[in-house]
């Protein structure tokens, strides 16, 4: 079936989670839906504060435009409006924005009758950047421990703050994290390659099987992991990898404030040392 066939045939009513039918409609090719709107109302306000925030500061240059939060005497208070209110004001905008397009996945996903693995995957990528600026910040005790929006000022505040606990790589949850990430890439490599090498052969040849794929594994490895199997690993992997990067920011200072390589000392420390 055409796919612009298919998609008439299932812009079906219903599956709404807020609103009834009041957005139930779509403009062009896009479903708008009550999210659709509260999407567009957060990323066009959000969008607009990040403009005024620069024509506000010293520069246009892209790179180093910067909008920070606030000083960390504000603790957890608002600030005003040039003093990192505005960072406050976005960063609210940003998850609104970021919450109403998980919602708009898990109407559309309900419309169609999927599962709603989409929305929650991607909600580990909002729960991750709510850990920075959110759930780390209000542990800490002030917002100005979020990080600032910039492009070359974000980068400094990680270096800052991975320097703070002397070699972020010793963090152990950081170091699960790295591992997931790299894993992911060699779980997506393996898969993309081996799609790509039985779905497009040259011209004149025909697309091989998923016996092919098995047999490929199981001749090189002794084992296939199955057509299933694969995406339930890269989705696995790929969540976990955001996971453990939230887990690793938001133990250090919360729940470890020294460097991390002294967080090792606990090895040096067993029992079974001592003599
Ligand atoms: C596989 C399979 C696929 C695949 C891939 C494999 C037919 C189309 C890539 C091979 C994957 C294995 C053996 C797991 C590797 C483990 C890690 C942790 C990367 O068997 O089934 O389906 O795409």
């Amino acid at each position: 079936m055409a796919m612009l066939s298919f998609e008439e045939r299932y812009r079906v009513k219903g599956g709404t989670l807020v609103g009834g039918e009041l957005f139930d409609f779509w403009v062009g090719p896009f479903y708008v839906g009550f999210f659709g709107v509260t999407t567009i109302l957060f990323s066009l306000v959000g969008t607009a504060l990040l403009v005024w925030g620069a024509a506000i500061g010293p520069t246009w240059n892209l790179w180093q435009i910067n909008i920070a939060p606030p000083d960390l005497s504000y603790g957890l208070a608002f600030a005003p409006m040039n003093e990192g209110g505005l960072w406050q004001v976005v960063t609210v905008c940003a998850v609104g924005a970021f919450v109403s397009w998980a919602l708009r996945q898990a109407e559309i996903a309900r419309k169609l009758g999927m599962g709603l693995h989409i929305p929650v995957a991607f909600s580990f990528a909002v729960g991750a950047y709510v850990t920075l600026v959110v759930v780390r910040p209000v542990l800490l005790g002030a917002w100005g421990h979020g990080f600032p929006y910039g492009i070359l000022s974000h980068l400094d505040w990680v270096s800052n703050v991975g320097y703070q606990y002397l070699h972020f790589h010793y963090n152990p949850a950081h170091m699960i994290a790295v591992s997931f990430f790299f894993t992911t890439t060699l779980a997506l490599s393996l898969h993309g390659s081996l799609i790509l090498s039985v779905t497009n052969p040259k011209e004149g040849e025909r697309v091989k099987t998923s016996e092919h794929e098995n047999t490929f594994f199981r001749d090189t490895l002794g084992y296939s992991i199955g057509a299933m199997g694969i995406h339930r690993l890269g989705l696995f992997l790929a969540l976990s990898a955001g996971f453990f990067s939230a887990v690793c920011i938001v133990i250090s200072g919360p729940f470890w404030t020294r460097g991390w390589p002294e967080w090792w000392s606990w090895w040096l420390n067993l029992p079974i040392w001592s003599q």
